[in-house]
């Protein structure tokens, strides 16, 4: 079906999670729906507090811009906007923004009655963020373990907060979630090349087929997945990436709070090769 026609068959009423009818409409091509409207309100007031959050501060240095948590001495309790505070109404807004923004995709899939795979997977990224400046903070009794929203200073926590544990690379969850971002790449990558292998042909070249791709797996491991399992395999690879990053930041502090490298020690004294 042509996109155009297409477009006018589905774009009916119906679906919204909240607010019925209300915001059940478009803007030229974007869906507005109750958590459209609530995604632009957090966003525009969550960047109005940066530049606000920014004017305070003594650079427009876009690199140096940094808006920071409180001190650990407010613990969890609300600190004044200077001291912090805005960065807990922004992480607020921020919050709110992504929440909005994962449950106007999930209106729109209603609407097309299709699964709930693409807001899965912006959540999975929200949760990860989530964990950073609320799960990990709360757990660990201050807001001041969130990190700064800067570019050149969320570099610095993020090294700060490696050296915090010994040796970042020795936490046994990262090495987890590193393989799976590093495996979600090969798997892109052989999935784009294959697919582009087979249908990027020759000026009037007929197009390969499914059965070419399988069949150039066979060839090559004697296995392949198939076409629709290389997608559930990549959503299961990126989203592992993603749980598994929010899972070794989460149990760094709350579960172990030396170096990760001494956490191995059980493994060095575990068996024969024991000294
Ligand atoms: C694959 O088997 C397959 O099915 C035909 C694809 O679909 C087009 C792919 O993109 C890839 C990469 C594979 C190979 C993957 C594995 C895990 C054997």
């Amino acid at each position: 079906m042509a996109m155009l026609s297409f477009e006018k068959k589905y774009r009916i009423r119906g679906g919204t999670l909240i607010g019925g009818d209300l915001f059940d409409f478009w803007v030229g091509p974007f869906y507005v729906g109750f958590f459209g409207v609530l995604s632009v309100f957090f966003i525009f007031l969550g960047v109005g507090l940066i530049l606000f959050g920014a004017s305070l501060g003594d650079t427009w240095n876009p690199l140096r811009i940094s808006i920071n948590p409180p001190d650990l001495k407010y613990g969890l309790s609300f600190a004044p906007l200077q001291e912090g505070g805005l960065w807990q109404v922004i992480t607020i807004c921020a919050i709110g923004a992504f929440s909005s923004w994962a449950l106007r995709e999930a209106e729109i899939c209603r609407k097309l009655g299709m699964g709930y795979h693409v807001p899965w997977a912006f959540g999975t990224a929200v949760f990860a963020y989530v964990t950073l400046v609320v799960i990990r903070p709360v757990l660990m009794g201050a807001w001041g373990h969130g990190f700064p929203y800067g570019i050149f200073t969320h570099l610095d926590w993020m090294s700060t907060t490696g050296y915090t544990y010994g040796n970042f690379m020795y936490n046994p969850v990262h090495m987890v979630a590193v393989t799976f971002f590093f495996t979600t790449t090969l798997a892109l990558a052989l999935h784009g090349g294959l697919v582009l292998s087979s249908i990027a042909q020759a000026r009037g070249e007929p197009v390969k087929t499914p059965e070419h791709e399988n069949a150039y797996f066979r060839d090559l491991i004697g296995y392949s997945i198939g076409t629709l399992g290389i997608h559930r395999l990549g959503l299961f690879l990126a989203l592992s990436a993603g749980f598994w990053s929010a899972v070794c930041i989460v149990i760094s502090g709350p579960l172990w709070e030396g170096a990760w490298a001494d956490w191995w020690n059980w493994w060095l004294n575990a068996s024969f090769w024991a000294k």
